[in-house]
């Protein structure tokens, strides 16, 4: 089946080159979205051997992730890989996330940070709660880490999906679609890294809040 990952990266210039050379081991493309970073993202990520698209303002990790997924139906891909760009996922756990969709059992696969011993900020275990609670009371469906950048896309999820919301909770609307369009999903348990740097630029309070007021709102609204 033809692999291509999407790398959604704003500002990653210190990271998403590794991201992009552990990556390739696994997929046949890499695409990077540049999020209209203002440092050398674009430039780090081409030389490290990925296809890399520019957004020419930042949009959110939504919509970068949204424009990776249509360039890479455009090149033909059949499988599609979402993962952050800041090294907080291990691209060694591709292939179990991958196994399900090659196995045929599953049309999405999340990724479960929650499932295998990491060391995971307690605020942040709070965080994924609250998100996990959010978009089950929006979506109907329950997803263990729902609010995890890292995820596969089988061949029917990859032509269906179409993401609308530009910022993070465009998490939750994946959860939606697979409930929709009824995907057969899996969750595998993986690896995620919490350092200063990623802790740091992660998602604030106000901006979680915020994410959680536009889902609530749109699933009130349909
Ligand atoms: N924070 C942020 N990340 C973005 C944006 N656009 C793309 N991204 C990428 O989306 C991924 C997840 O973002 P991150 O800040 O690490 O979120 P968190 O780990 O879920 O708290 C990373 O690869 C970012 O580089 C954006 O507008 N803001
Ligand atoms: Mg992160």
């Amino acid at each position: 089946m033809k692999i291509i990952a999407v790398i959604p990266a704003y500002n990653e210039g210190t990271r998403v080159g590794n991201v992009v050379s552990e990556v390739a081991k696994y997929v046949e493309k890499i695409i990077v979205v540049d999020d209209g970073s203002t440092d050398d993202t674009a430039q780090i990520a081409k030389k490290a051997g990925a296809i890399v698209l520019t957004h020419i303002e930042n949009c959110g990790a939504g919509a970068a992730t949204m424009t990776g997924i249509d360039a890479a139906r455009m090149l033909g891909a059949e499988v599609v890989v979402t993962l952050d760009a800041d090294e907080q996922h291990s691209s060694d756990d591709i292939p179990a996330l991958l196994k399900p969709i090659t196995d045929k059992k599953a049309d999405m696969v999340f990724a479960n940070r929650f499932g295998r011993r990491n060391n995971i900020p307690l605020i942040r275990r709070v965080f994924n709660g609250l998100g996990n609670i959010i978009t089950f009371a929006a979506t109907g469906k329950w997803v263990s880490d729902s609010q995890c950048g890292f995820k596969v896309f089988g061949p029917k999820a990859v032509s269906q999906v179409d993401l609308r919301m530009s910022g993070y909770e465009f998490c939750t609307e994946i959860v939606r679609e697979s409930a929709q369009h009824r995907w057969r999903t899996a969750e595998i348990p993986a690896k995620v890294l919490y350092s200063e740097y990623t802790l740091a630029k992660g998602q604030s309070f106000a901006n979680g809040v915020r994410t959680a007021l536009k889902i609530l709102l749109r699933s009130f609204l349909r």
